[in-house]
């Protein structure tokens, strides 16, 4: 493998899966295929060396340019999607065109050039967990997604796998739980606390905070689709994730720790609809089969990190933030 196409790139997890593989990867050419969408930035690939990384704009329902770039490649790590949930709730159809229309018209061309895909799913389509429940979500857990993002989410597996079996595309599927870190947009949970402190603004808890959310860096991440990608069996499911689980107030507590703020600037807002209560991934195929094994162990040092990055990156996320705040005061959230 030394051509790869990574969709999705110039998005928060795709971009840094591309820094990532430019870094340990030194003699691959990576071609970007993002359609920098609200999403996708441009600047989220600075700094890295064009001869290396071309980035094409355009979309993977375009099946004209997909066919023509998957020709020439050797390898899809498919990141691209519409990926958040109450984006999902508001307008669901760029879920379906982009996550399910997308992913059908890149397999279709992986399949006629036999190129190998790499699918990113979420742990999502799994649907949730009781907080009491003792169990986690492994490759068996029967699929039940809850919202458009994650019906769509699974919609996309379910494709790969019959492609799989029925016209023996080379293809394997990741489903990883929460990321944060560096370049995540401000529209989910984590980015928008810490900028909303920065703006003056209160923290905005949906309902009461009980959900779990199971955190892992996106390097973490990145680091598990290329154990999968070199190293996994076509066909199968890889499930990654870190041990980081966490409920939403403790997250919110440790923001507010390591932003010098107090309680009081924590505010209870109108809960998300269909809200999923806790997830958690059961990663011990990947860790046992491909000696995968995640670097940020230590959950507040990377919230830390983060932190830091969005105070020193103002320039990056203040363009996206007053829209994004604006959709959120309509919904009462
Ligand atoms: P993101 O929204 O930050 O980035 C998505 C990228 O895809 C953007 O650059 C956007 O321009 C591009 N894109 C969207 N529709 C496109 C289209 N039709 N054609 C071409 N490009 C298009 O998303 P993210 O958080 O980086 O998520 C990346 C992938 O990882 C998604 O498949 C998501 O389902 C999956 N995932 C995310 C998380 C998470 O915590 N964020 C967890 C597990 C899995
Ligand atoms: O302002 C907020 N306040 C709040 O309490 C926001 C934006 C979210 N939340 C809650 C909802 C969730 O319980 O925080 C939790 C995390 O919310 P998101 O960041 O929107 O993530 P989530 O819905 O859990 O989905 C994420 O992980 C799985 C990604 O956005 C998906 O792309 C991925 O598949």
């Amino acid at each position: 493998m030394k051509k790869v196409i990574v969709t999705g790139g110039a998005g928060f997890i795709g971009s840094n899966y591309v820094r990532y593989i430019y870094k340990e990867r030194p003699d691959w050419e990576i071609t970007v295929l993002d359609a920098l969408t609200y999403a996708g930035n441009e600047k989220n690939l600075e700094g890295l060396d064009k001869s290396r990384v071309e980035l094409v704009v355009g979309n993977i329902c375009d099946a004209e340019l997909v066919d023509k770039l998957v020709k020439n490649n050797d390898a899809i790590i498919h990141f691209a999607a519409e990926s958040h949930n109450d984006n999902s709730l508001k307008t669901p159809w760029p879920f379906v065109e982009s996550n399910i229309i997308g992913t059908y018209t890149l397999i279709e061309a992986a399949r006629k050039h036999n190129k190998r895909f790499h699918h990113i799913s979420t742990d999502e389509v799994y649907g949730d967990l009781e907080l009491d429940d003792p169990s986690k979500f492994t490759v068996d857990t029967p699929y039940n997604p809850s919202s458009p993002y994650s019906s769509t989410k699974a919609g996309s597996d379910l494709l790969v796998r019959a492609w799989v079996r029925s016209f023996g595309l080379q293809a394997t599927i990741s489903n990883c739980s929460n990321n944060y870190g560096a370049y995540q947009h401000v529209e989910k949970m984590i980015p928008r606390q810490i900028t909303n402190i920065l703006c003056g603004d209160k923290l905005k808890l949906y309902g009461s905070g009980e959900n779990v959310r199971d955190w892992i860096h996106a390097e973490d991440h990145s680091s598990g689709v290329l154990a999968i990608l070199e190293k996994g069996k076509i066909g199968e499911t890889y499930l990654i994730g870190a041990n980081g689980e966490k409920s939403n107030l403790e997250v919110f507590e440790l923001i507010l720790k390591h932003m010098g703020k107090d309680q009081d600037w924590l505010e209870h807002v109108k809960d998300r609809a269909g809200h999923d209560m806790r997830y958690a991934i059961d990663a011990s195929k990947l860790v046992n089969e491909l000696g995968w094994s995640p670097k940020y162990t230590d959950f507040e040092e990377g919230l830390k990190q983060t932190i830091e990055w969005y105070k020193n990156n103002e320039d990056w996320w203040k363009p996206q933030k007053q829209e994004t705040e604006e959709k959120y005061a309509k919904s009462g959230q």
